[in-house]
């Protein structure tokens, strides 16, 4: 790594993220470069034509962020549509590289950040607060990986997850019983697809109360566990934060006697609605109600349970009493007068706007372990702290052994306890291009283990796209194949293409080894797993502009197909490679490119694999589970 500085500004008085674990001490005066204003809680810098910003992790738009204007503030949001402004998580890095000199940002800040990139005026790139008690860190390096590794040096090592997380997995919205899920077994085993988790949606709960089983649907949890482990299989259950108002439930009752729950400002518990009806909602930022809900993941683990996926911690609320009260009211005012077209308008404003809503969450408070403040001060830390309460009961409950862990909102800090997903997209051609630029932004941030839901979650998919998306999923560290209940179902035994879909998996199993190794190294060195063109090879300006094509690991490209009915691709080489066409992970042509442009064929079942000069790609034997993959005995190709 080359010289890299990092310095610190502190402006007003923080509230403590714990986002960073190295001292720094604080420089005095503004950052060189920016023009800060205290009084418009604004900073700004000037970019030139040339600068190329990353960054941001997992939002909308390209790798490339330059052109549109961000808000880190996490959203339960499934229209991850390009005239969104916040996603569900908050990862507030940017990189501005002007080709020989580059410097990173990190606005550790715990409430609302915009990032206005060029947006207003195209060659500025401001970023403004609404209250401007922030901690920034400016870092100057050589190269944009540079300054990754500074950041992640800053920021703490990536959670590394189990080694069987990194096969493949199913899900859906849909899986209500032991025999739903042992039939989705059943149909991998018939197809012959490799396959090593099944995840159980919130249906498994009973009446959505989180660590409760339905006593019909899942009359046994640790018999069912041990059976599907015998097959080979993890079953992972959903995990919500939303705690059932239901007296006799014990996690209410313990959450009352303990003062563990969010409180409003007159001393009472804030009461929203999600999945489970009326709820509370667990006090993460504090350290006893972080131990308290951590602790409960016990009584899963107990169970033989070594997976979760923590969902709804934006936190998504549906409405609380409040806001509904206030909808009805504006409602009845609505019916009384003339109504007129405009009405209808807010008609639907009223009716629509309840979730979610900016009131909403400023409408409660953090006991954040003696400081009072707002949720809407700290909204990114909610999340942050719902993974770490499970992270860090793993560890004081379950030491020693490995525990998947990943959620849907998150916030730098995040990473060292668990990875993400990137929440409900759609089964649309476009989210699979999203998907490939999402992924190395996510890596930039360091959450490594990280995927989308292959396939997507909302809208019906089609067999094309997701052959497609699979061919490019079996290359992101978390590959799960996750959908909802009213769409097209997607198991891949259910299409037509059966053998393909077989071998592809397969391709993933025999690719393992490399994905781990590669994994495991940029977590261990604080580098990335999937990087842009651009950050090697620095002196090639085309590669500033390519989006659709990815480093994986150190030793190949990939450039995978993500349009509809498309026979091939053009793929721009920066270096002559050896390009690897596979149909299965025993079945491929090779063929050496020069440097510079191609239109390669690729039909449907194949997926091209890049190899750098010098580099080789280890592949190992069949293997229908992770535990299964022979480590030791691979075979290499030769770049
Ligand atoms: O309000 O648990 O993003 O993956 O299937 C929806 C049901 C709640 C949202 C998650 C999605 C999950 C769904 N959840």
């Amino acid at each position: 790594m080359s010289e890299t500085q990092i310095k610190k500004y502190t402006y007003g008085t923080p509230i403590p993220t714990d986002a960073v674990v190295m001292d720094i001490p604080v420089t005095a005066g503004d950052p060189a470069g920016w023009k800060v204003s205290k009084a418009d809680k604004t900073m700004t810098h000037a970019m030139s034509q040339d600068t190329v910003v990353y960054g941001l992790g997992e939002t909308v738009r390209g790798i490339n962020k330059r052109g549109w204007l961000y808000t880190s503030y996490n959203a339960d949001d499934p229209h991850h549509e390009e005239g969104k402004h916040s996603l569900y998580a908050s990862q507030n890095l940017l990189i501005l590289d002007d080709g020989d000199k580059c410097e990173g940002l990190f606005v550790d800040h715990p409430g609302r950040v915009n990032f206005d990139i060029g947006y207003t005026d195209m060659d500025v790139l401001t970023v403004s607060f609404e209250d401007m008690d922030a901690d920034i860190y400016v870092i100057e390096g050589d190269t944009p990986e540079t300054i990754v590794t500074a950041f992640r040096r800053l920021t703490g090592p990536s959670y590394i997850p189990p080694k069987w997380a990194f096969g493949y997995g199913q899900s859906r919205w849909g899986y209500k019983s032991a025999d739903d899920i042992r039939e989705v077994a059943r149909g991998y085993a018939e197809a012959d697809i490799p396959i090593d988790m099944i995840y159980m949606d919130i249906d498994y709960m009973d009446a959505y109360k989180v660590f409760t089983l339905d006593p019909e649907r899942f009359p046994d949890l640790p018999g069912f566990v041990s059976e599907m482990k015998e097959q080979g299989i993890h079953v992972i259950p959903n995990t919500d934060p939303g705690v059932k108002i239901e007296p006799g439930y014990d996690m209410y009752e313990e959450g009352i006697a303990g003062g563990y729950f969010c409180k409003k400002e007159n001393d009472e518990e804030l009461t929203a609605a999600v999945w489970p009806g009326k709820v509370h909602f667990p006090d993460f930022l504090n350290s006893e109600a972080r131990k308290w809900f951590g602790d409960k993941y016990k009584i899963m683990t107990d169970a033989g349970i070594d997976g979760f996926w923590n969902d709804m911690n934006e936190p998504a609320i549906f409405y609380t009493e409040e806001t509904l009260k206030k909808a009805f009211e504006d409602l009845d005012e609505l019916r009384a007068s003339e109504m007129g077209i405009q009405g209808f308008f807010t008609f639907k404003d009223i009716a629509g706007s309840i979730d979610n809503s900016p009131e909403d969450y400023r409408r409660f408070y953090h006991d954040y372990d003696g400081m009072r403040v707002c949720h809407d001060r700290v909204h990114n830390l909610y999340s942050f702290n719902m993974t770490k309460a499970a992270g860090e009961a793993f560890a004081r409950n379950n030491p020693g052994q490995e525990i998947l862990l990943f959620s849907r909102a998150s916030y730098t800090g995040a990473h060292r306890y668990g990875g993400v997903w990137i929440g409900d997209n759609m089964s649309w051609w476009s989210h699979l291009l999203l998907n490939i630029k999402q992924m190395p932004s996510l890596n930039m941030t360091g959450f490594l283990y990280s995927g989308a839901d292959t396939g997507g979650f909302g809208a019906d998919v089609t067999e094309d796209l997701m052959m497609r998306w699979v061919e490019f999923s079996m290359f992101t560290p978390l590959f799960r194949n996750h959908s909802a209940w009213d769409t097209r179902s997607q198991e891949l035994y259910r299409f037509k293409r059966i053998d393909d879909f077989r071998h592809l998996i397969e391709l993933r199993y025999a690719l393992i080894p490399y994905i781990y190794d590669q994994f495991v190294k940029a977590a261990r060195n604080d580098t990335m797993y999937i990087r842009p063109l651009a950050f090697v090879y620095r002196d090639d300006k085309r590669c500033r502009t390519i989006e659709d094509q990815l480093l994986v690991g150190d030793q190949i490209m990939i450039a995978p197909v993500y349009e509809q009915n498309a026979a091939g691709r053009y793929v721009y080489l920066p270096e002559g490679m050896k390009m690897l066409r596979f149909r299965a992970y025993d079945d491929y042509d090779e063929e050496d490119l020069t440097a510079g442009d191609h239109y390669v064929p690729v039909a449907l079942n194949e997926v091209l694999i890049f190899i750098r000069p010098g580099c080789r790609l280890p592949l190992a034997g069949p293997a229908k589970r992770v535990g299964e993959i022979d480590f030791e005995n691979l075979t290499y190709i030769q770049g």
